[in-house]
């Protein structure tokens, strides 16, 4: 049968490189994101090499999510590749000062949105008896750092629900993979950080940070595995990175 990958959050950074990593290996997609014309682009750059479909949701928005999901037709209900990847960190900053606003956009961005979208597509792969789960947690679930608590919680949420989707998809054939990057250099701290791009640009600054397709390689490699085999978790860290924090810069 021929796969098919749902790449939430494909219009930028580990989820865009992920959706032209499996577009080579010959898994057609599924691309969802705000952005219709960054979608529209992808369509058009990936329809070249395999079968694309864009849906375009706000991952919060629970009644958009299941409007879009539903929406798919024929060929498209068969997911067998969920990559759930959409999110972001929103501001830095100690617990007393934090702005709930930003606190509402994690929680409800990074583990309700995954959530929402899990909802929608487990059913169906429980169904067939077979699928795959990536879910893009971060070293930030694994470790908690000052002025983050917040996105450190979002992120520890996601490394339990893979924990716990993965103890109850096993005996239905629908694997999941708990995927932990540390510094990669997208959008990420551009949107943290409200579009402020000197700040942004700093985070990288002084080091060879992770690239988005150094993700999407794991992705890859987790999906390609074969059958008895359970690529449960990983974390990848920059080269000059020991902790989510730590990182040795050279300037
Ligand atoms: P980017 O900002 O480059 O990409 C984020 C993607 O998520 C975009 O495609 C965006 O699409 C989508 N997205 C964000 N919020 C929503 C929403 N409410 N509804 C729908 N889509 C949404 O960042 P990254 O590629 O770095 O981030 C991808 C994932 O990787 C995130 O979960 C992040 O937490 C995680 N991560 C990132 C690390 C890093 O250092 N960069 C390290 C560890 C984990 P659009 O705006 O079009 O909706
Ligand atoms: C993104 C990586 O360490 O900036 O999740 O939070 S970190």
């Amino acid at each position: 049968m021929k796969k098919i990958a749902l790449i939430t959050g494909a219009t930028s950074g580990i989820g865009l490189a992920t959706a032209r990593r499996l577009a080579q290996v010959g898994i057609d997609l599924i691309l969802c994101g705000r952005r219709i014309d960054r979608l529209k682009e992808l369509e058009q750059e990936l329809g070249a090499i395999v079968k694309v479909k864009t849906l375009h949701f706000d991952v919060r928005a629970e009644a958009e999510v299941t409007a879009a999901l539903q929406s798919l037709e024929g060929d498209w209900q068969n997911v067998t590749i969920l990559v759930n990847n959409a999110g972001n960190a929103h501001g830095l900053s100690s617990i007393e000062e934090g702005n709930t606003a930003d606190w509402d956009a994690m929680i409800d961005g990074n583990v309700k949105g995954l959530l929402y979208v899990s909802r929608a597509i487990l059913p169906g792969m429980v169904e067939r008896k077979t699928g795959h789960v990536v879910n893009i947690s971060s070293i930030a679930g694994k470790e908690t750092y000052r002025n983050g608590a917040v996105y450190c919680a979002s992120k520890a949420a996601v490394e339990a629900i893979s924990q716990g989707m993965r103890l109850d998809l096993t005996e239905h054939g629908v694997k999941v993979t708990n995927i932990a990057p540390g510094a990669v250099e997208t959008e990420f701290s551009l949107v943290r950080f409200k579009g402020d791009a000197e700040r942004a640009g700093k985070v990288y600054q002084g080091f060879e940070p992770l690239r988005p397709e150094d993700i999407a390689d794991a992705v890859c490699y987790a999906v390609s595995a074969p059958a008895h085999v359970t690529i449960a978790d990983m974390t990848i860290l920059a080269g000059a990175q020991s902790q989510a924090t730590t990182i040795f810069r050279n300037s």
